[in-house]
């Protein structure tokens, strides 16, 4: 697994409660809705152009802005200011998860020059967990995380708790990971994994038949499913996608063969700026 801890954020538990019922209320938006599943939602409190609904992330050149929603959170701004050196940083950005997940993908494949992404949970429960590839894992609250976007992850809440993290896009100027922090720790905690019991082959067997019920009215919520397998059972976060083009051909439905396979390559190989799908 390349994401680590790298920190912990120092929090003032009464500032961030007040500014967990703020966000609470914020209202809904679907930004990047071909990925999620259930509740997941984008808010930006930085990026090039301080409007909170300019929300496609890409690079920019020039300096970081604060939007409105950043003027209602200053203890978050505050945080983030406290915990890093924030000179390379193009965007702030809180994700809410509920009932729901982001589901497998890589980041950065559209962009010349992938960026430093930092995770930081402050509203978490252990059913809020993180994927990378074959790994299972729960950010505690406060834990300064660097995710890999690169690789193939998802992260999904699989109870109505709504967790919250901010995540922290950075230009990656090659510096260790550590040099983004103020106060670098002596020394991190053990990550707390995951471990999930085996998928064997009667559970592969009954995912499989899902070919039989799939139809173009529910590809989506095969697709939700199955995303969410690998959280509660051992496998690659990316094995969804292989199991939904077995799904759809077994289905004897070219449409959703077609589908299946279109969303596997946008999701995790290759995309355009800007490139949007619908499933
Ligand atoms: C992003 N990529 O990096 C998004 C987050 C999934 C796709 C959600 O902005
Ligand atoms: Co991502």
């Amino acid at each position: 697994m390349n994401s680590r801890i790298i920190g912990q954020a120092r929090i003032d538990e009464d500032r961030l409660r007040e500014e967990v019922a703020v966000i609470d209320r914020f209202a809904a938006r679907d930004d990047y809705s071909e990925y999620s599943f259930g509740s997941w939602r984008n808010y930006v409190l930085a990026n090039g152009s301080g409007d909170k609904d300019d929300a496609m992330f890409r690079g920019y050149e020039g300096v970081r802005r604060s939007t409105q929603l950043a003027a209602q959170l200053p203890y978050i701004l505050e945080l983030v200011e406290e915990t890093f050196h924030t000179e390379n940083l193009k965007w702030v950005r809180l994700f809410t998860v509920q009932s729901g997940l982001i589901i497998s993908h890589r980041d950065f494949v559209e962009f010349e020059a992938p960026f430093v992404r930092v995770h930081v949970p402050i509203h978490t429960d252990l059913s809020c967990l993180h994927s990378e590839e074959d790994a299972v894992f729960h950010m505690r609250k406060g834990e300064v995380w660097f995710l890999d976007a690169s690789t193939v992850h998802s992260a999904c809440s699989l109870t109505s708790f709504k967790r919250i993290s901010i995540c922290l896009d950075f230009v990656d100027t090659g510096a260790p990971l550590e040099s983004l922090l103020k106060h670098p720790p002596a020394s991190v905690p053990e990550p707390l994994l995951v471990k999930r019991p085996p998928l064997d082959d009667a559970f592969l067997k009954s995912l499989r038949g899902l070919s039989g019920v799939v139809d173009p009215v529910n590809l989506r919520d095969v697709a939700g499913f199955l995303a969410k397998v690998h959280f509660y059972r051992d496998a690659h976060a990316a094995d969804c996608f292989d199991w939904m083009i077995d799904i759809a051909r077994d289905s004897g439905k070219p449409e959703l063969l077609r589908k299946a396979t279109t969303f596997k390559r946008f999701s995790i190989e290759t995309r355009e700026l800007g490139e949007r799908f619908t499933l």
